[in-house]
């Protein structure tokens, strides 16, 4: 069947249920945002023509809101817990429902059981049920109750499944074999997906596929109002658990902020003030979201003390006008060295509260300084202050962005098609080192032409491409920045391949295939090269001073880097 858009958000609030917490805060923010949805979902509408897209029958299970799972959520949801996770569920039932796309809803071990077909009590059993689901998402939690209960169909099947996961999953981490062998081995498994599979809160890596969630919109007259009614000494704290307060030198800069700022909070607190929250900052409690969306149209400056990361909430601030000012991690943090990243299936440094915020936005919206250095401190709130900023929320995390990546992924991603490129391959060429681009030193540029196809076309489309080969020490995802694209893993196939190092000009003495993740490679100084055995560890994140990487780069939209310029 075909898909049609579906705009009566009614029927998706029917489905989600009740009963917890969590249910109930998606649901208001589902409300909430409805017209912003409609209007969004009108405009892709018009976007994409008469384009045909197909309806799949899409199980989404909650893993992380079941009992089996402890459901530590939602209690905290009115509590200062984390929503983050709940703004975006929240979302992607708002997306998948107006694509028009036929949804089940599972928040318990005993629905996901009786949607997959599965008698209660047979989940080991050795059968092969065929699978009602075009498309399972879930999370961690989810995947293992499926592994559980599915017996070998989970196998047969998994390549369905897209698994919702905020911080992303390394290839390395995620090949069983590898990270046994190399210590790569966390608490979440390795699950031997395709990396794409893993769908991320802000687009981290590009080894994982970029889901995100939306903020709140303004139309011009809103954004007027707001220009014009700032409070430009009024800051709000970051943050919704009295902990965050608990942070270094807190004093120091807070006693700066104090100087110039009325300083507002919007922690919970039972009865009466967190004793962590000093008596000269107003502390309205924990707000309801809408509530907390007006505070910043009045606040000038939201200001992060380095904890929570990476959550949803910046980007409202930004959207609505505020400045964000977060602490520079020096040295960043990682899982390496930070108790709340260890354990978590990526090598990925945190060199600041909300790295997309300092990346994808910066200045003067965002601003990144060292807290310890007071100087360098207040000369940023007497600049803020001063500096007139207009609201900003990128693309990507409009509701329209939103619903064209999601519709994107949806038409154009298969993970279950077998059919490899060809190995020799004809297909495609390839010339090398071609003008009119100009060359940095020790790179190259490749161009492919797509000819004729037998085998269906790549997504994102080939023509996209263009190979660069890393400095020594460097991960493709940095290579492919400093050259205003993007790593795209998808493309590694098409250059790992022995021809392809002699058309880059490289000399190689030896070529051997091995299983690592930084592969292909080259390590120059001793002319050897390197092909990846194992398609799984593809991958963009990764670095070793020994080695240069072959780097596949893409374009992108503007604001929407999820998606190559051809890609829709
Ligand atoms: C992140 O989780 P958090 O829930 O701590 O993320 P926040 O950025 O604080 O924002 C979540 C939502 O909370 C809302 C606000 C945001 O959309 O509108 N809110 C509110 O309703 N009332 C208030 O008074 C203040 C904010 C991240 F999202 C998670 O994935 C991580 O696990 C977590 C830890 O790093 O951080």
């Amino acid at each position: 069947a075909q898909a049609s858009f579906q705009r009566d958000l009614s029927y998706l609030l029917e489905l989600i249920g009740s009963g917890k917490e969590s249910l109930i805060f998606m649901k208001k923010r589902i409300r909430h945002l409805a017209t912003q949805w409609l209007r969004a979902s009108h405009k892709l509408e018009q976007k994409l023509e008469d384009k045909k897209r197909d309806q799949k029958q899409i199980l989404i299970h909650i893993g992380f809101l079941t009992e089996e799972s402890g459901d530590v959520f939602s209690p905290r949801v009115l509590k200062g817990g984390p929503l983050g996770e709940m703004v975006q569920w929240a979302d992607i039932l708002a997306v998948l429902f107006i694509l028009g796309h036929s949804l089940k809803i599972t928040v318990s071990l005993k629905e996901l059981q009786s949607n997959l077909g599965v008698p209660p009590g047979r989940g080991n059993c050795p059968l092969t049920v065929p699978l009602p689901f075009d498309l399972i998402y879930t999370d961690y939690h989810g995947l293992q109750q499926m592994k559980q209960h599915m017996g070998l169909s989970f196998k047969k099947y998994r390549c369905r499944v897209r698994v919702i996961d905020t911080f992303g999953t390394e290839p390395a981490y995620n090949h069983e074999e590898y990270a046994t062998l190399h210590g790569y081995r966390t608490n979440w498994g390795y699950w031997n997906l395709n990396p794409k599979q893993f769908m991320t809160m802000f687009p981290h890596t590009p080894d994982n596929s970029f889901m995100g969630f939306v903020s709140e919109e303004l139309n011009e007259t809103e954004k007027q109002f707001i220009k014009s009614n700032k409070a430009n000494n009024m800051a709000v704290v970051y943050g919704k658990e009295a902990s965050i307060w608990k942070v270094q030198s807190k004093e120091k800069f807070l006693a700066i902020l104090n100087k110039y700022m009325e300083i507002h909070g919007t922690v919970y607190y039972e009865t009466q003030r967190p004793p962590e929250v000093p008596a000269f900052v107003k502390n309205h409690g924990l707000l309801p979201q809408h509530e907390f969306q007006q505070l910043l149209r009045k606040a000038k400056l939201f200001i992060g003390f380095g904890f929570p990361y990476e959550g949803p909430a910046p980007l409202e601030a930004i959207a609505n006008g505020c400045v964000f000012l977060q602490a520079r991690f020096n040295p960043p943090h990682s899982s390496l060295n930070h108790e709340f990243f260890r354990g978590k299936p990526t090598s990925r440094e945190v060199p600041s509260q909300h790295p997309y915020a300092e990346d994808f936005i910066g200045k003067p919206h965002v601003w990144t300084v060292d807290y310890n250095n007071s100087e360098e401190f207040e000369a940023a709130i007497k600049v803020i202050m001063r500096t007139k900023v207009d609201p900003y929320l990128p693309y990507e995390y409009t509701s329209e962005g939103m619903l064209e990546r999601i519709h994107a992924y949806i038409q154009y991603q298969d993970f279950c098609a077998t059919a490899a490129m060809p190995e020799k391959s004809s297909s495609h060429t390839m010339q090398s080192s071609a003008s009119p681009f100009s060359l940095q030193p020790n790179s190259t540029y490749l161009a492919w032409s797509h000819n004729s196809s037998s085998s269906p076309p790549a997504w994102p489309p080939v023509n996209s491409m263009q190979v660069w080969i890393s400095d020594a020490g460097q991960a493709c995802t940095s290579t492919c920045q400093q050259h205003g694209l993007v790593c795209e893993p998808e493309f590694f196939k098409f250059i790992n391949k022995k021809g392809v190092f002699q058309q880059l000009n490289i000399v190689c003495d030896s070529t051997e295939s091995e299983m690592n993740h930084l592969y292909p490679a080259v390590a120059e100084n001793v002319q050897e090269c390197y092909l990846q055995k194992e398609p799984l560890l593809f991958s963009c994140a990764g670095c070793n001073t020994k080695y240069q990487r072959l780097c596949p780069c893409r374009n992108y939209r503007k604001g929407q880097v999820a998606l190559c310029g051809d890609c829709l």
